[in-house]
C-alpha cells in the first residue's frame, strides 16, 4: 500500500477502500460502455467529516478526485480518464496540471444517504448526495410533497450527481431543471475546506450563490456531500396521452393544442418508431396504438378527471391512447422510458444531446439524418431521436460509429448550434462534448468559467478532463468557440 492508500484506509476505514481490480470495474466504466479508465482505488466515505478528510489525503497526494454518485452519467464524466492515451479531449484524457504522479481516485457517495425530516411549512428537505432520486420522492411523497426532478435513473442516479449535471428530466416543463429545485448544498473544496449551507432561506442575497455554481460543475469544483431542495405540493395526474403524429413538427403542434385546450402540463415527451421498435423487440411489447406511426407525442396532465376531460378540446387524433389510472399510464411511459436501455441493449451509442429552440426542432430534425449520413459517409448508421420536446431537448442516439470516432457526435453538435442551440440540455459536457463546449459557449465565458476552476481548484485535481480539456494536444486548443459557429438561420 502506498502513502495514499494507507491515509485514504485511515480516513474511511480499510473495508471502504477498494483497490482490487475486479472490485474496480464497475466504477470505472460508465453505463454507456463508451468510456472506460483507470483508478488507483475506489473510496466509500461514509460522513461529510470523512469526505473533508479524503479530499485532504487527495490534496496531499495531488491525487486526482473523480466523484460519483450512482454513475448514471451519459457524458463520461463519471468515470476516470484512462492511462497511457494521448491526452485526446473527449476520449478519456489523461495528465493535466497538478495531478503528481498520476494518481486517480474515484470518491463515491454511495454512503451518504442520509435523509432530513420534510420541512411541511417551508416545503423543503435535506438530502445527502448519495439519496437516490427514488428515495427523494418517495420521502416526499410521504409527506404530501413532490420532488420536482424525476427521470428514469431515479433509482440509481443521486441526488449529488443531479445537482452536479443539473438533470432536467421528464417533469423539466412544471419544475424546471435541478438547478431550480436547489436552495443550499454542503460541499468539500478541493483545499478541504467546507461550504454549508443548508439553512434554506427562500429570501437571501448576499453575494454569489454558491450552491447554484455547483449546479452543473460536473464534478470539477467540489465533492457535494448533501443539499438543501425544494419541494412541491404533491399534485394528481389526470392522465397520461400517447398520439402518433407524422413528424416531429405534427407532435409539437400537438403539444401546443393540448396545452391551449387548458390542462396543467407535466410532461410532453417525444420519440420516433426506431425507439419504439427497438423498446418493443427489447421488452416484447405491442404497438402501443391501432397503427404504427412515424412519430409519437406523449403528454402527462395533471389534475383531476375534470382536467382531463379538457382534452376533448384539444384535436387530439382518433387513435390516440388516454390512460386515467396507475396503471395504464405506466403502461404508456414504458414506451418513452425504456429507449435509453434498449438502446444500450443494441450498441454502445454515440449520445448528442441537444436542445434547439422550439420553432427550431422540425428544422434541426430535417437536417439530422443527412448531418449523420454525411458524417457516416456510406456507412450504416442508425439515428434515434427522441427527448423531452416540451423543452425543446433531442436525444439524438446513433447506433453503429466507433466509440473513438468523434465524427457525428461533432456533426449533430455544429446542426445544433446552427440552429441556435446547444450540445448539451440536461446530461452535461463531460468528457464526451469537451470538445464542443465552444459552439455553446462564447470565449468570453469560457475563459470565466475556467477562471472560476483555477480559482477553486488551482492544482486541477477535481475530475481532469472534464468540462475543460486537460491536454496538450493542438485540436484542444482550437476548439470551436460560439463566436466562430455558424449563425442561426
Ligand atoms: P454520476 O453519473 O455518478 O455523475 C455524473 C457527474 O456528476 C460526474 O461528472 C460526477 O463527477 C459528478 N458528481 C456525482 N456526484 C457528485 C457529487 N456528490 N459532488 C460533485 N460532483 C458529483 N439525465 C437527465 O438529465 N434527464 C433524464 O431524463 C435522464 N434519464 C436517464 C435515463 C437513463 C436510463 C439513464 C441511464 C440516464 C439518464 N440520465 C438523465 C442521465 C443521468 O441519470 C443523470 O445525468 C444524473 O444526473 C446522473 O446522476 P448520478 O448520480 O448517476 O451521477
Ligand atoms: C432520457 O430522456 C434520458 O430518457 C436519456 O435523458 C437520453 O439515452 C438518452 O440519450
Ligand atoms: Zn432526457
Amino acid at each position: 500500500m502506498n502513502g495514499l492508500l494507507r491515509d485514504l484506509a485511515r480516513a474511511v476505514g480499510e473495508p471502504q477502500l477498494l483497490t482490487e481490480p475486479a472490485l474496480l470495474d464497475g466504477y470505472v466504466t460508465d453505463w454507456t460502455r463508451r468510456y472506460h479508465g483507470t483508478a488507483s482505488c475506489v473510496v466509500r466515505p461514509g460522513s461529510a467529516a470523512e469526505v473533508t478528510e479524503v479530499v485532504q489525503c487527495c490534496a496531499r497526494h495531488a491525487a486526482a478526485i473523480v466523484p460519483q454518485g450512482g454513475n448514471t452519467g451519459l457524458v463520461g464524466g463519471s468515470v476516470p480518464p484512462s492511462a497511457g492515451q494521448p491526452g485526446r479531449c473527449g476520449e478519456g484524457a489523461r495528465g493535466g496540471q497538478g495531478t503528481g504522479d498520476g494518481q486517480v481516485v474515484v470518491l463515491s457517495t454511495s454512503r451518504l444517504t442520509g435523509l432530513g425530516p420534510v420541512d411541511s411549512l417551508a416545503g423543503q428537505v435535506t438530502a445527502g448526495a448519495g439519496v437516490t432520486v427514488s428515495q427523494l420522492r418517495a420521502h416526499a411523497a410521504g409527506a404530501g410533497f413532490e420532488y420536482g426532478v424525476d427521470l428514469a435513473s431515479r433509482d440509481s442516479a443521486t441526488v449529488g450527481g443531479t445537482i452536479a449535471t443539473n438533470a432536467g428530466g421528464i417533469h423539466g416543463i412544471r419544475y424546471g431543471p435541478t438547478r431550480a429545485q436547489l436552495l443550499g448544498v454542503t460541499a468539500v473544496l478541493p483545499d478541504g475546506s467546507v461550504i454549508n449551507r443548508l439553512s434554506g432561506l427562500p429570501a437571501e442575497s448576499a453575494g454569489y450563490d454558491l450552491a447554484h455554481l455547483l449546479a452543473g460543475s460536473e464534478g470539477t469544483l467540489a465533492v457535494i456531500t448533501a443539499a438543501r431542495l425544494r419541494l412541491w405540493p404533491a399534485e394528481p395526474v389526470a392522465a397520461v396521452v400517447l398520439a402518433g403524429a407524422a413528424g416531429i413538427a405534427e407532435a409539437a403542434a400537438l403539444y401546443a393544442r393540448i396545452r391551449a385546450a387548458g390542462p396543467a402540463i407535466r410532461a410532453a415527451e417525444y420519440f420516433e418508431a426506431a425507439g419504439l421498435e427497438l423498446v418493443r423487440k427489447q421488452a416484447g411489447l405491442g404497438l402501443p396504438l391501432g397503427r404504427p406511426h412515424a412519430a409519437y407525442l406523449l403528454a402527462e396532465i395533471a389534475g383531476t378527471d375534470a382536467d382531463a376531460s379538457r382534452l376533448a378540446g384539444a384535436g387530439l387524433p382518433p387513435d390516440a391512447a388516454v390512460a386515467l389510472d396507475r396503471r395504464g399510464r405506466a403502461a404508456l411511459w414504458a414506451y418513452r422510458e425504456r429507449i435509453t436501455e434498449a438502446i444500450g441493449a443494441s450498441g454502445i451509442p454515440h449520445k448528442m444531446d441537444v436542445a434547439v429552440p422550439i420553432a427550431r426542432l422540425a428544422a434541426f430534425r430535417a437536417e439530422l439524418d443527412g448531418a449523420v449520413r454525411a458524417a457516416a459517409s456510406c456507412r450504416d448508421w442508425q439515428v434515434i431521436a427522441f427527448g423531452h420536446i416540451g423543452v425543446g431537448n433531442l436525444h439524438v442516439n446513433v447506433l453503429g460509429p466507433d466509440p473513438g470516432d468523434y465524427a457525428v457526435d461533432e456533426a449533430v453538435s455544429r446542426l445544433a448550434a446552427g440552429h441556435g442551440g446547444s450540445v448539451s440540455a440536461e446530461h452535461g459536457i463531460g468528457r464526451a462534448k469537451v470538445r464542443w463546449l465552444g459552439l455553446t459557449r462564447s470565449a468570453a465565458e469560457i475563459a470565466a468559467m475556467r477562471a472560476v476552476k483555477t480559482a477553486l481548484d488551482p492544482g486541477g485535481l477535481m475530475n481532469p478532463g472534464v468540462l475543460f480539456p486537460d491536454c496538450e494536444d493542438p485540436e484542444c486548443r482550437t476548439l470551436p468557440t460560439a463566436a466562430t459557429s455558424p449563425t442561426p438561420t
